[in-house]
Order: C-alpha cells, then structure tokens, then sequence
C-alpha cells in the first residue's frame, strides 16, 4: 500500500534499453472496500489527461467505487497516476467535502434572471426556437459551438456533422484551441498533416529525452513513470529539461535550460545552429526527404550560442552540453507541450522541434521520434472529427475533392459544407459574440469563464444580452451560471464512446453505472437537437443518420477509409477485453501502428495534405498554387522564423514576467479533482510562486498575501517562495470562483492574461504577460501550494510536507505477469 498524493509515482520497476516496461496494477478502492466487495469491473480509460491510461471501473450497488489499471494495455501496463486513482470516479460521484451530491440532474432555463429546473422538452424547445428564429432571420453564421477535449470521439463526429452540414456554419471550435491546437498546427506546417509520428514506445529505446515546455512529471505522471523507471534501469538516457521552473523533470535532467518564458524561437534558432556549426546534420536525410534547408540555416545563423544565452537567460555551457546530447546520441526523443504551445510564436518553436529531428534524421525509427504532445484526454478527436473546424480525417479545407468526398459521404449538397473559408477559430467565435453576430453560443464540456485569457472580457461576452448562451455540463460551473440554458450532461463511465490518446492509441470505454437524475449523454442531446431541427439528407432521411455511440464510429471508420488516421480496421468488439490499439489500422495493418514515418515519406502531397500551410512569422496562407510550385511531393517542410519578443515585454510598472499552468493534483478548473478529498486536501487554494530573489527584492516571505496586477486586472492570493527562475512569477489557474464565498477577492490565473495568440495555430498565449506583485500582509501560514513537485518550497523545513494519510493508500501489485508486447512485434 503506497500514500499516492506523497509519492507520486509509486514505486519503481527498473528496465534496460530494449526490454519491455514491467507490468504493475495500481488498485484504489472506496475506504474499506476490498476487490471481493466489487459486483463488476468495467472496462474503460482515464479521461483526466491526454495519457488514456487503461483502466477497469468497480462498480458496486450501482455506484462506481474506485479503478484499477489495465495490466494488458500497452499504454500503462496497469498503472494510474494520482488524478486516475483518486479523481476519475470520485469526480462523477459529484460529493465535496462530505456534502450532498451536487451534479446537475435537471435542465435549468433562466426565468427573470435566475435559472429555475424544468423539464428537457422545455429546455431544449427553447434552444429550438432560438436556433429556427436566428436561422431564419441572419442564416447559419448566427450560431457557434464551442466545445471540448473531454467529450467521446462519437459525441465530436455527430456535432460536426451537426454543424457542417446540418446548419452550415464555420463557427465550431474546442477548447483545443487553448490546448494542443499548436501540436495539431506545427504537424500540419512540418509533415503536411495531424498525426503523431512517434510513440510511447520510443521511451523504451531511446538513448535520451528531451522535455520542450513539458512538465510530464506532474501533467501525465503514468508517462513520466516509465520515464524514471528507464533512468533507474541499467542504461539510463540523458534527459533535457527546457522549462523556467524547477519542476520533477529538471530534477532529474542531465541539463536543465531554463529560459525566461517567451523565448522559445530563439531558443531554438540557437540550437539549430549549433547543430549545423557542430556537424550534425544527415545532409543525407536532408537532401533526400526535407525542402527549405537553406533558408532554415540563414534564418539561424544569426543566433550564435552567446546570443541566444544572453536572449533567453540561459548559460552557453548548458546549451552547447543540451545540443550536443542531441547531437551525439543515437536516439532522441522529444516531447513539446504548453511551455511552447501556449507561449510566444507556438506554432514556429514548435516546427523546430520537427526541425530538429529532421535535420538529423531521428524519426520515426525505434527511440527516435516526436511527441507533439495532446493535453486533455480526447483532444485528438475533437481535431480528427472536425469538432475545432477541421474537416474530418485531416482533410483539407482548401482542396475541392475533399470536400466533395465528404459531401458523398453524408449524402449533402457539397456547397451547404461551408468550406468557402478557414474554419473559425475559438478567440474568434468570442469575439463575433461581444460584436453580436452570433446570436446562439452552444458550450458543451468546457468552462471558459475560468480557462480562457483576460477574464473580465470574457464574463462581460457571456453574462449580457447579446448572445444566447446554451451550457452542457455535469455541474454548475462559472460558466453555467451565466448561461440561458443548461443541460446535464451524463459523463464518464456513464455513457459508451471511444477517444484517442497522444500516442494514437484508441480506447473503449463503457457504461458503468446510470447518469444522475437526467442528465443525458452528449451525444443524445446533440442527436435530440438534430431531430427537433429535423436536419435531412438529399434522400431526405435523418441526418446524422445514425441513434447510438456504435452506430457513429461505424460512420466514423468509413470517414477515415483511406486516410492517415483510418481507423476502419478498429470495431468495438475488437477493444474489448485487451489493448488498445493505435491507428493507423486497416488490412493493411490489423494491429495497428507504433510510429509514422519510418519510410521518410510524409503526407505533404498536394492530394494528401490536410493544409497548404502558413508564414510562421504572420500567419498568412499559403495558397494551393504557390504550394504546387514548391511540389513538396512526400518531402517534409523545414519551416524558418526569426524570433519576435513577446507581445507585452516587463517595463517599470510590470517588472516581472508572468506565466501560468498545472499542479499534479488538479485537474484544470477542478470540476472533478475537488470533489476527491485526497486532491482537494493535497491543494486547497490558489498560490502564486515567486523566486526568493525576487521575493526578498519585495520584502514576501512564505505564505505572505499578495497582490498580483497585470495591464487586465488583479488577484489576490498568498505566496510561495518557490524554486522557479528569478524574474518569473508562476501561477496555477486551477482556482475560479464556485467554491468561493461573494466578496472573496479575484484570484483566477486568467484575470491577468492577454487576449493575445499565435498566428498560425491561433492558440492563446497562456504563458506569456507582464505583471507586479505587492505585499499585502501576513498569511499567518505558509501557501496551500504543495511541497511534492515544481512548487516544492525553496526552504522545505518551513512549510509541512503534501501527504494524503489513510483514504489515499493505494493498492500497487508489481505483478510477475508478462507486460503487453508491442504492436510492432506483432507486426512485423
Ligand atoms: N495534473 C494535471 N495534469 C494535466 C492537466 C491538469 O490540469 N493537471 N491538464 C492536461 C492538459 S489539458 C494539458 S494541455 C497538459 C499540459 O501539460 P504541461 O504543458 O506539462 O503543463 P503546464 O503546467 O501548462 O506547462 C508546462 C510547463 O511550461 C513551463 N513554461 C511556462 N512558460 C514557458 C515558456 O515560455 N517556455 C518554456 N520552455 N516553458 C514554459 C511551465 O513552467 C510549466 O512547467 O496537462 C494535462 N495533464
Ligand atoms: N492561464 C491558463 N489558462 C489555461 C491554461 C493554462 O495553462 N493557463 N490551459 C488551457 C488548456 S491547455 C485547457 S485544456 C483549458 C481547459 O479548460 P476547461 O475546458 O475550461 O476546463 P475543465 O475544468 O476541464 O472544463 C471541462 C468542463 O467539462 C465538464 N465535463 C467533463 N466531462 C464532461 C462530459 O462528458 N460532458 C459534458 N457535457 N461536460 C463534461 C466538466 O465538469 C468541466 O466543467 O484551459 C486552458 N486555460
Ligand atoms: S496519467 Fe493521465 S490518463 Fe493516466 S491516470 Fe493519470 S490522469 Fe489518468
Ligand atoms: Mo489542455
């Protein structure tokens, strides 16, 4: 039995280069259960990141009553991390705090400004007439969907097809946008299309690991456990950590580069120069399979080592030791994340990762690879279904015979698909809702009024008139509170759906248990609006035309045929029982596929590529002429920019530089890791982390109550004197508002960042502001912050260790089972 909110990665199962990672099955169970309490495990995978690690649901009484991990997945080989373990189920169960449960059971309407239950024909009669009045009075650029990365692969399909061809309006985006639209983009601008190249696998190979803007220790734990067991096996690879703060992952780095957040690009330009001064590159490689070498290295040069320290705040030695580990080691793999998605020019440092790879041939061979890394545990099918705008199964918006394919598929008319324009993206479907052009904002699984930047803007768009705001959820959240309608959405291990995890590896996950009150799946209240509407084919029939989640991924398979993401080898009947299995799968490939590319032929033909792409530097579209000159034919794209300073710079008044992410312990706005009581205890309240530098400059000691104030506004919070880069200032943005009390003072991270994002991939710069901080007074303790990773204290004998106690025991069996061979080796 092992206290997972203390050790997090539980315990260690060593492994050499080349030798499958150990199976171990975490267990935890409601206190006092044991497994022969359980009436019956469900299969399912977690859905509290982006990892998908297998799980089982106990289920007894009708209640879910804890998880084990999947020991036969090839993703976890039967481990969960603290979020997996704690959060998932008790996050449904909807208990804080020993009170009552609080999902949402019933439709509520607002009635004289306040919103009051009622029944779902009233409720969704009112989304009807909505929609049918502004239909017919501004046609269908009135309405916006605004969804998740959370929702199942079914649910994403049958709302695109909703909104493409059922209403016919570009207005439709995730919160992907804020979360991995990046890694969709840097793909598409390298390799022509999404799709991860690399694998999990490549863990297992690799001679080192370098982490860009990730901190895996704390944001997918399971893939950061099979990292640390390679470190504690006999041949450890070198790992490089590129984050401002101290987190688990620059502990355990061979070079940490620490460059102030904002500077990734000329990070980069350094690093790829250095490459090429030091003689690294595969000219080989290059020549055979790469266009664009020449302006990549004239766009570099100018970044000698000195330079690009003196740029980024970093030491020479450390960067020359990082590139040369690159450089010299036979296999590399990198992982990217927010640090560069949601910093500045995301979508340009995210290239030169690719570049990076390219330049010296290490891709797609065992232990060579990339992981654009997803976020949230379905991200990739919100970008697959063309929920985000996309058109589904990475096809391209600019190419006629795509669009015509699609139009076949769903028996419409090709000209009701509005494909006359680029998708819109989610800042943007914000901005028509403050400018009153859409009338009808359909939220489904995502709570804005606490995710996305400079939020006063953003409860100012939601809380007028203006715009109809329907919300989709399990609780009442910041942003259901604002809405017109809310409708309770049946979740997790409640409802039947697939998704699909970084590694492309797809899973099945079932009903377990019934919804609470009402509450519906999402995929029925989108298939219940559809009908209301009466959407019809050309033949006049129902569309979409499929009932249950079976019935759209069977139309989904078919939408993939052919495509790099085909999935038309994977059925429900074949996910059940063992692995999961990463697509591509068809004839062509019945177990699957563990990494892309190996051939060193990418889909950046003209008829294959999902995008002609874009300047890096401005965003501009490339046009599908100018792409047919270059005749890219196979070869990948090595994309060039100069490096531009941040949009808001420190000065006199914000001498500090502000960015925001995660905790281990929660999960984004804790909708569901607060209702653990292992995570909530483990971080109660929101922090801010200071340097003790910077701290002593401002006369802040240890839980002291601060002022944080940026050109948007301010929050109120208490200090930790963290082990973070001096000049920067690191806050979670975890903590909203509906657990506060009226009248507590501001405290979400998102009151003081920029309505500001990335020219290509159009996703916020999270990461990036220009902020003071004051002292206020005495906190009387040190800050709720944990002590466990990145915002350990600087002086831990100050501050009480982060322990679970007795509920947080969990269950590790290191079992002396086979672990789960590779798709590969079945293979080949
Ligand atoms: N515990 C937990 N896990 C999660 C989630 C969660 O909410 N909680 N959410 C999931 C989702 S949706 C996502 S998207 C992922 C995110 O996973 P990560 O990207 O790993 O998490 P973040 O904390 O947002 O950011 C990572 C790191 O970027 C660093 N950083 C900040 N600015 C810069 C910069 O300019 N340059 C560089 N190089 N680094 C910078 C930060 O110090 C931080 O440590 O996590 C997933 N997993
Ligand atoms: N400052 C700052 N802001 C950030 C980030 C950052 O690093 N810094 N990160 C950004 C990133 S990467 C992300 S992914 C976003 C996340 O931001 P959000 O998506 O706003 O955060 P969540 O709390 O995950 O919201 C998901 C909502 O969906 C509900 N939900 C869960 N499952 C279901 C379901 O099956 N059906 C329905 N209908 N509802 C469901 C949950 O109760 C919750 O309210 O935040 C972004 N905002
Ligand atoms: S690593 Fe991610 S998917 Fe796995 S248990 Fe933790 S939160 Fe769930
Ligand atoms: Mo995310």
């Amino acid at each position: 039995m092992t206290d997972r909110i203390a050790d997090i990665w539980g315990a260690r199962t060593p492994y050499a280069r080349g030798t499958r990672w150990p199976v171990r099955v975490d267990t935890k169970l409601e206190e006092g259960l044991t497994p022969d309490d359980v009436d019956h495990w469900v299969q399912s995978a977690c859905v509290l990141c982006s990892n998908g690690c297998a799980c089982d649901i106990a289920v007894k009484d009708g209640r879910m009553v804890g998880v084990r991990g999947r020991a036969v997945d090839t993703v976890n080989h039967g481990r969960l991390g603290p979020k997996g373990l704690y959060g998932s189920w008790q996050g449904m169960n909807g208990r804080r705090n020993g009170q009552a449960r609080d999902r949402l059971t019933r439709p509520l309407v607002r009635e004289g400004g306040r919103l009051v239950e009622t029944d779902w024909d009233t409720a969704m009669d009112r989304v009807v007439e909505r929609s049918r009045a502004l239909l017919a009075d501004r046609g269908p650029l009135s309405h916006g969907f605004y969804t998740s990365g959370q929702l199942f692969l079914e649910e994403y399909y049958t709302l695109a097809v909703i909104g493409k061809a059922g209403l016919g309006t570009p207005h439709m985006d995730g919160n992907t946008r804020l979360c991995t639209a990046t890694a969709a983009a840097a793909m598409k601008e390298t390799f022509g299309s999404d799709g991860q190249p690399g694998s999990y696998e490549d863990i297992d190979e690799c001679d080192a690991i370098f982490l860009w803007g990730h901190n895996m220790a704390e944001t997918q734990t399971v893939l950061w456990m099979r990292v640390l067991d390679r470190l504690a096996g006999p041949d450890r690879p070198a790992v490089v950590c590129v984050d401002p703060r101290r987190t688990p992952v620059a502990r355990e780095a061979d070079v940490h580069l620490a460059p102030y957040n904002g500077t990734n690009q000329a990070l980069m330009n350094g690093i790829i120069r250095e490459v090429i001064h030091r003689g690294w590159v595969d000219h080989d490689y290059v020549a055979a399979h790469t266009l664009g070498y020449d302006d990549l290295a004239a766009t570099v040069e100018p970044w000698t080592p000195e330079r690009t320290a003196e740029t980024c705040g970093v030491a020479v030695d450390d960067l020359r030791r990082a590139v040369e580990i690159f450089g010299t080691r036979q296999r590399v793999l990198s992982t990217v994340l927010q640090g560069f998605y949601q910093s500045q020019q995301a979508t340009a440092a995210g290239c030169q990762v690719n570049n990076l790879h390219l330049l010296c041939g290490k891709i797609g061979r065992p232990g060579s690879g990339i992981l654009q890394m997803n976020g949230q545990p379905t991200a990739q099918n919100t970008r697959e279904c063309g929920a985000d705008g996309d058109l589904p199964a990475f096809r391209n918006w600019s190419n006629p015979d795509h669009v015509a394919e699609l139009a076949r598929l769903w028996n419409v008319d090709p000209l009701a698909i509005p494909a006359w324009a680029p998708p819109t993206h989610a800042m943007q479907i914000f901005r028509y809702a403050e400018q009153g052009s859409i009338g009808l904002l359909w939220i489904s699984a995502t709570n804005p009024v606490v995710s996305l930047p400079d939020l006063p803007r953003v409860r100012d768009i939601l809380s007028g008139d203006r715009c109809f705001v329907v919300v989709q959820d399990l609780y009442l959240t910041e942003t259901a509170q604002l809405a017109d309608v809310v409708l309770p959405a049946a979740g997790w291990g409640e409802k039947t759906g697939t998704f699909t995890n970084v590694n492309r590896t797809v899973h099945l996950s079932d009903k377990a248990v019934d919804p609470p009150g009402e509450a519906r799946s999402d995929l029925d209240i989108f298939l219940d609006y559809a009908r209301r509407m009466d959407f019809r084919d050309r033949d006049g029939n129902p569309l979409p035309p499929w009932n249950d989640p079976e019935g759209a991924f069977d139309a989904w398979r078919e939408c993939t045929r052919g495509r790099l993401c085909d999935y038309t080898g994977i059925t429900y009947d074949r996910l059940r029982g063992g692995s999961g299995i990463p697509w591509p799968c068809n004839d062509d490939a019945p177990n699957g596929t563990v990494r892309l590319y190996g051939d060193g032929v990418f889909p950046t033909d003209l008829q294959q590529a999902e995008t002609y792409g874009h300047d890096l530097l401005t965003g501009a579209v490339v046009a599908p002429d100018a792409y047919r000159a270059r005749d890219p034919r196979g070869r990948a794209l090595l994309k060039a920019a100069a490096y531009l300073p941040p949009f808001e710079q420190p000065d006199e008044e914000f001498p500090l530089r502000y960015t925001t992410g995660r905790t281990v312990y929660h999960f984004h706005t804790r909708t569901k890791t607060a209702r653990a009581p292992q995570l909530d205890r483990a971080a109660p309240d929101m922090w801010v982390e200071l340097a003790p530098s910077d701290a002593e400059e401002l006369g802040i000691a240890e839980g002291d109550r601060v002022r944080v104030v940026s050109r948007r506004g301010h929050i109120e919070t208490t200090a930790r004197i963290g082990e973070g880069r001096p000049g920067v200032v690191f806050a979670p943005f975890h903590y909203g508002y509906w657990d506060t009390k009226p009248g507590d003072p501001p405290r979400a991270a998102n009151e003081l960042t920029m309505t500001e994002w990335d020219p290509v991939s159009k996703q916020p710069s999270f990461k990036v502001a220009a902020v003071r901080v004051e002292r206020v007074g005495p906190g009387g303790r040190p800050s709720p912050a944990p002590t466990t990773a990145a915002s350990a204290p600087a002086r831990p004998d100050t501050v009480p260790a982060t322990v679970g106690g007795a509920d947080a025991e969990v269950h590790e069996d290191i079992a002396p089972v086979e672990p789960p061979s590779a798709a590969t080796e079945e293979l080949s």
